[in-house]
């Protein structure tokens, strides 16, 4: 039996009840997608991802893949091959491609819903699958020999990977040493170490190309003297992508980690005997703008990835808590003659189950609506794009913290049994962990929320975000059933409003004493996080309010409906409220914790 157990339902009901993705559908520029066609890939992904991209999901944590540090080679494990080959055979990730470059456009609120079903299943399917959305970036930002090259990586199914990370170069990639010596051909060869590259080496594709940040000799330092260099594993005809001889990039290590082991972790060294021979994306020195539009990608996928496996996990623990007979009613637990009852029935388990219930739900909510910003025709670009830029932290930083906070709790549904492998909730845990750490740990997601995405931006974005979510409940005034949850959502957002409005007068502050921005620093992660709460919160009502309405229309399917309110209801009540506390220890923030005496830790 599939370890995934997908919410397709609940996918449906975000894309077409809540965000109308149907009048979006079947017309430019997604002509060759009509509604039915929309549901029809989401089933059939469903079934792809439940079967054979899951099949290989313990295989590869019990088995992952060989190093062989003579060869400096890996050999991947069988059964993860096929899971890998079913996906790339599907040819879903056409839907991200540009249509010059064989693509099918698709919405981005569908493109994500997809991958969520195979991160659900098995993400490291998708994260070695993704040399196709690299040969799709290619033709957006590269020569017309590069985008030659990104159909070869399409054609030809090239792996690919990011390459920033160094030793000393983690958060900090401005840090970087990795240089670039331009020769006289016009090609350049890579000089250094990197670190902690996913898919940097691996036998899935025939090559790999790496997608390299290396600081061309006498460029400046920082993030902006870093250029982004085309470095492949295996030199290749230009015309046809026939590999040739070996191109001086090594894997001479690959880590052993805590989860997602089948996802190779490598130190790539560069040059050395054989030169490692690049080319510099574009014909431009603008690396760091290049890669971000990787890593952009990369912090939805990640953030998805998490909100994918909480969804499962979740549903796992809800299954388990419906069969598993423990202890008597609470009401009657002094009879000890009572009969037993399943643990879904103690108020403590109904807590837990319904707290993931409104995480795995809120937060898939929230990365749908984030993707929608993208796709909608009602704003102009730049402001969609200000949105999306806006909500990208908190899918990645409040998705993989929640997510891997509230796994712990499915694991714990189980009692001891969570601890066993006889689930799969102990490698879920594990496998999530990752999330808050790569991409931009958490930490950095809030610096970049607080100080790139709302001050550099002077509130714009998050103004026209605290608008949206007033106007909604303006909208739902006069529904009587969701009032206490409207107020609560109402203080929410003032709570957020003057979290945002103290952490901006400080800044002003730190104008004339900069020590003042440690204030600021103090709160960032607090700030990304009560922000995600709040789009949690006011996603969960407003599916709530279309839930009342389904079920006012006498929907047949009143279970699923009532329990969009139940949720809404329980995140209102039980998780809002704590802005105001949050709000409170924000405001009273001074300066002892930075005068703590180090050695005082
Ligand atoms: C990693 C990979 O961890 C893990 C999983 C890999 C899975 C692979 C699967 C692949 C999936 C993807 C496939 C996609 C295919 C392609 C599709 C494409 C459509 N937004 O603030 P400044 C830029 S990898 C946009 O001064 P510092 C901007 O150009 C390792 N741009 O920064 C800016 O200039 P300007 C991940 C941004 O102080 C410039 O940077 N490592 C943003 O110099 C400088 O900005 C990390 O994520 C942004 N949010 O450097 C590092 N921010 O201002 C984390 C910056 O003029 N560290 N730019 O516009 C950071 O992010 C740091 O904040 C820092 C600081 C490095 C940016
Ligand atoms: P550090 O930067 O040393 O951070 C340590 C701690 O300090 C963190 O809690 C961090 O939040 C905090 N911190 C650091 N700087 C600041 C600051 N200025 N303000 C506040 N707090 C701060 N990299 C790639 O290039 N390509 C990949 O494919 C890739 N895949 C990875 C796969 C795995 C399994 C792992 C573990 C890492 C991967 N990475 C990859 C690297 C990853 O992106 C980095 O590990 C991450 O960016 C953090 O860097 P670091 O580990 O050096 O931690």
């Amino acid at each position: 039996m599939s370890h995934y157990r997908s919410n397709l339902r609940d996918l449906q009901f975000n894309l077409f009840e809540v965000l109308g993705l149907d009048g979006r559908l079947g017309r430019a520029p997604f002509e060759d997608i009509d509604g039915d066609t929309a549901r029809a890939i989401l089933g059939q992904v469903e079934r792809l991802a439940t079967g054979p991209v899951a099949a290989s999901f313990t295989d590869g944590d019990r088995n992952p893949p060989v190093y062989d540090p003579a060869t400096f080679s890996v050999t991947m494990p069988e059964a993860f091959r096929r899971s890998y080959q079913a996906y790339m055979d599907a040819e879903w990730w056409r839907l991200d491609l540009p249509a010059e470059a064989g693509g099918t456009p698709a919405p981005r609120s569908l493109w994500w819903s997809v991958i969520e079903l195979i991160q659900g299943a098995h993400a490291p399917v998708y994260m070695y699958g993704s040399g196709p959305g690299f040969g799709g970036l290619l033709h957006k930002l590269g020569t017309p020999e590069q985008t030659r090259i990104g159909d070869l990586m399409i054609e030809r199914r090239w792996g690919a990977s990011m390459v920033l990370t160094e030793p000393d170069a983690g958060s900090d990639v401005g840090s970087g040493r990795t240089k670039a010596v331009r020769q006289a051909d016009g090609s350049w060869h890579i000089e250094g170490v990197k670190r902690f590259i996913t898919s940097g080496e691996h036998d899935l594709a025939e090559n790999i190309l790496h997608f390299v940040l290396a600081r061309p000799e006498g460029a400046q330092p920082g993030t902006k003297g870093l250029s982004l260099f085309l470095v492949p594993k295996f030199h290749f005809d230009p015309e046809t992508g026939e590999p040739g001889a070996r191109n001086g990039v090594f894997a001479t290590n690959v880590e052993r980690k805590m989860g997602l082991k089948v996802s190779t972790t490598c130190e790539l060294t560069f040059g050395g005997e054989i030169p490692a021979v690049g080319q510099l994306l574009g014909e431009v020195h603008d690396g760091i703008a290049q890669m971000f539009h990787v890593i952009e990608s990369a912090r939805m996928q990640v953030g998805v990835k998490a909100i994918a496996t909480l969804s499962s996990g979740y549903l796992h623990a809800l299954a388990y808590a419906r069969t598993r007979v423990q202890g008597a009613d609470l009401a009657r637990a002094s009879d000890k003659t009572a009969p037993r009852v399943t643990i879904d029935q103690h108020p403590d388990v109904r807590r837990i189950l319904m707290l993931q219930k409104a995480y795995a739900e809120g937060l898939r909510a929230v990365y749908l609506y984030t993707a929608d910003w993208l796709d909608r025709d009602d704003v102009d670009t730049k402001t969609a794009a200000a949105m999306n830029d806006l909500l990208l932290p908190i899918v990645k930083g409040v998705g993989s913290e929640r997510s891997y906070e509230q796994l712990a709790l499915s694991l714990q549904t189980f009692g001891g049994s969570g601890y066993l492998q006889d689930y799969p909730l102990e490698q879920y845990l594990r496998d999530v962990k990752i999330d808050s750490l790569y991409e931009g740990t958490t930490g950095i997601q809030g610096l970049d929320f607080f100080f790139r995405k709302i001050s550099r931006d002077r509130g714009a974005a998050l103004s026209m975000l605290t608008r949206e979510i007033q106007d909604f409940l303006v909208r739902i005034e006069g529904e009587g059933r969701l009032k206490t949850e409207r107020a609560k959502v109402n203080a929410a957002l003032c709570d957020v409003r003057s979290m945002a409005d103290v952490m901006l007068a400080w800044q002003q502050e730190a104008r004339e004493q900069s020590g003042e921005v440690y204030r600021i620093g103090q709160n960032t992660t607090r700030f990304l996080m009560s922000v995600g709460d709040l789009v949690i919160g006011y996603l969960l009502l407003r599916g709530a309010s279309v839930a009342l309405a389904a079920l006012d229309a006498g929907s047949a399917e009143s279970d699923f409906y009532s329990g969009k309110v139940a949720a809404a209801r329980f995140f209102a009540a039980t998780v809002l409220p704590e802005l105001a506390a949050r709000l409170s220890v924000l405001e009273q923030t001074d300066q002892h914790l930075m005068d703590v005496p180090d050695g005082a830790f």
